[in-house]
């Protein structure tokens, strides 16, 4: 072993205890997305996350989660959030346009607020592909976002400790916590 895999390596706890976190779910395929729901406070409450600090959002339809998981981001509401909704394919362009958007559109909330969301949006070309991630087969891909928001949360406050919102954040120009 070279000096080099002796490296300082950050390796994030999946600890949710004293951060917030908001989750934004979609009402579309809500057969679907209400377990992806369901999992992600499962994980939030294995790792220690307080009912007084997650607040659930409903969109009407995955398109319309970035502009709220932005909203929440930005107004420092959260130390990450996640972002649930299920698109299936259909017989029209439409499937394309949604989940392209709906990524694109997740990364941009998290890269302009610097506020970690997780993307939890199921693109399935068949319903039975989105059952078996939603907690059949494939287990539960909720369980797995609610578990990455804990370590993001973990990692953000890491790296740029002043900026957590729970744990000693500073003040914005606008007064509020970040
Ligand atoms: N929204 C979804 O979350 N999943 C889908 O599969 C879907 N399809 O197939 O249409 C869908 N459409 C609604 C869309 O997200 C918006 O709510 C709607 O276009 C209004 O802006």
């Amino acid at each position: 072993m070279t000096k080099l895999h002796n490296a300082k390596e950050i390796r994030p706890a999946a600890n949710a205890a004293g951060f917030r976190f908001a989750l934004v779910v979609s009402r579309f395929n809500s057969f679907i997305t209400d377990r992806l729901l369901s999992g992600a406070l499962d994980a939030l409450e294995a790792a220690g996350a307080g009912a007084e600090n997650i607040e659930v959002v409903r969109v009407p339809g995955s398109f319309e989660i970035p502009l709220v998981a932005k909203k929440l981001a930005e107004a420092g509401l959260a130390d990450a959030v996640i972002a649930i909704g299920c698109v299936l394919r259909g017989e029209t362009a439409h499937f394309d346009y949604v989940a392209s958007e709906v990524a694109r559109g997740v990364q941009l909330a998290q890269l302009d607020t610097g506020v970690p969301v997780i993307f939890c949006v199921l693109t399935c070309d068949t319903l039975e592909q989105a059952i078996d991630r939603a907690g059949l087969k494939s287990g539960n891909k909720g369980y797995d976002a609610g578990l990455a928001a804990a370590e993001m949360a973990n990692l953000s406050k890491q790296l740029l400790p002043a900026q957590s919102s729970t744990h000693g954040g500073v003040k914005t120009a606008r007064g509020k916590r970040r």
